[in-house]
C-alpha cells in the first residue's frame, strides 16, 4: 500500500496524472446549458452527432504523445475508460440524446490533498462522464489507504436549473459582455453546480470562477465542505463565454500568475494578490486567429499549459508567443503539438487531471487584507 493521491496546487512537481481519451467523442445535442456556451457564429451551432473518426484518431495520437512526453519526464500516466458516449441518458428529471467525451478530465475531477472529487457539472450531456474515471478511482482506493473517493452532490438539472430565454442570437457582443460583467449567467441558483476546471487550487485558497458553468451556490457549498480552506469568488468581465478558469488566470509557480489580457481580473478583486506580492502578468497573445474546426474553446487555449514543476511547463508547440513568454519568465518550456486535440475539450491543462504532486498545503496568502472575493 502506498500513497497515490496528493495535490494542493497546479505547480508543485507532478508525479502522477490522468490524461484523457477522445474515443467515441460526440458533439452533444443542444440543451439549456450548452446552447449558451456555443458561440453564436460557431459552425457547431445546431449540429450534433459523433465526431468524424479521422479527427478522433488524430486527437488520440496527440493525447498518446502527451502521455509519452509526461512519462519521459518521470510522470506516471493513467488513462480513463471511455464509454459509448452516443448513448442517450435519462434520469428522473431529464433526458438527453447523447453524452460527450472523456477527453478533458480537468472538468470532472478536482484533486484537493488526498481527495479526488467528481464535480457537479451543469451540462446534462456530462452527467455520467465521471463513470469513465471510476475504474481509476477504484484502483487508487484499493492501493492508497488514505485516498478519499468523493462525489459532490449531484445536481438534478431540471429546467429550474437554467434561465430560459437566456440564449438569444440577436444579442450583441457588448450586451453579452454587459451581462457577464453583471454576473448574469445561464445557470440559476437552485442547486450547487460546478465544473472542476473553474476551481484554481492554491494550497489554503481556492479561487473559483463564477460563470456559465459554476454558480454562487457551489461556492457556498465549497466553503462549508472545506472549512479549513478560504474560498474566493472571482469573475472576469471581459469574457463573453466565461467557462473554466484555465484559459484566463493561470499560475506558473508561487508568486506568478498569467492573466488573459482580454479578461483581466478586476482591480477590486486584486487585493489579496497585491498584499502578498503575487505578480499578475498579461499572457502573450495567441498565435492563431481562430480556434480549430468544431472547437468549443477560444484561441486562448494558448495559455492552457501544464506546469510540471515550478521551473518547467508544457506549452502547445504552435503557440510561439506563449512559449517565448514562458521562457522569458524563466521557465523551461517543453513544446508539445496538441492543437488537433483542442476540439475534443480543450488544451494541455484541460486534458489532464492531477493525481500526485509533491508538496503540502501551504498558505500562499498569509497577509490577510479586506478581500471582496472571499465567500
Ligand atoms: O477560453 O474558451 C476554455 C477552457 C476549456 N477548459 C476558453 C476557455
Amino acid at each position: 500500500m502506498s500513497k497515490i493521491v496528493n495535490s494542493w496546487n497546479d505547480w508543485d512537481p507532478l508525479k502522477r496524472v490522468i490524461v484523457g481519451r477522445a474515443d467515441n467523442s460526440m458533439i452533444p445535442p443542444e440543451e439549456p446549458a450548452t446552447s449558451e456556451k456555443v458561440p453564436v457564429d460557431s459552425a457547431m451551432r445546431g449540429m450534433w452527432g459523433p465526431r468524424p473518426t479521422e479527427t478522433v484518431e488524430v486527437a488520440n495520437e496527440k493525447l498518446d504523445n502527451l502521455a509519452k512526453v509526461l512519462e519521459d519526464h518521470g510522470v506516471v500516466v493513467d488513462r480513463p475508460t471511455p464509454l459509448q458516449w452516443n448513448q442517450h441518458i435519462q434520469t428522473p428529471d431529464f433526458r438527453n440524446d447523447s453524452m460527450m467525451t472523456c477527453m478533458p478530465p480537468r472538468d470532472i475531477l478536482l484533486t484537493i490533498g488526498n481527495e479526488i472529487m467528481a464535480s457537479a457539472n451543469s451540462f446534462r450531456c456530462r452527467y455520467f462522464e465521471y463513470l469513465a474515471y471510476w475504474p481509476l478511482m477504484d484502483q487508487y482506493f484499493e492501493e492508497d489507504p488514505e485516498f478519499k473517493w468523493t462525489q459532490a452532490p449531484r445536481p438534478r438539472l431540471t429546467d429550474k436549473s437554467y434561465k430560459h430565454n437566456y440564449y438569444d442570437e440577436k444579442i450583441t457582443l457588448e450586451e453579452r459582455l454587459e451581462r457577464t460583467a453583471n454576473k448574469d449567467f445561464v445557470t440559476t441558483e437552485v442547486e450547487p453546480m460546478w465544473d472542476a476546471a473553474d476551481v484554481m487550487r492554491m494550497g489554503k485558497d481556492l479561487f473559483i470562477q463564477h460563470g456559465l458553468t459554476t454558480n454562487r451556490k457551489a461556492m457556498e457549498w465549497f466553503k462549508r465542505y472545506y472549512p479549513d480552506l478560504r474560498v474566493h469568488a472571482v469573475n472576469f468581465p471581459g469574457d463573453p463565454y466565461p467557462i473554466h478558469i484555465d484559459a484566463t488566470f493561470v499560475p506558473l509557480h508561487e508568486g506568478l500568475i498569467i492573466n488573459n489580457p482580454h479578461r483581466p481580473l478586476p482591480a477590486e478583486q486584486r487585493a489579496i494578490f497585491e498584499a502578498n506580492d503575487w505578480q499578475i502578468v498579461e499572457a502573450a497573445k495567441p498565435a492563431h486567429d481562430e480556434p480549430p474546426a468544431l472547437c468549443y474553446s477560444s484561441v486562448w487555449l494558448s495559455m492552457n499549459c501544464l506546469v510540471l514543476d515550478p521551473k518547467t511547463v508544457i506549452c502547445e508547440a504552435s503557440e510561439v508567443y506563449q512559449c517565448e513568454q514562458m521562457d522569458k519568465l524563466g521557465m523551461n518550456v517543453i513544446p508539445v503539438d496538441f492543437r488537433d486535440a483542442y476540439p475534443f475539450g480543450g488544451g494541455l491543462h484541460c486534458s489532464t487531471a492531477d493525481v500526485y504532486r509533491e508538496g503540502t498545503c501551504q498558505d500562499y496568502f498569509p497577509k490577510q487584507v479586506k478581500d471582496p472575493t472571499l465567500v
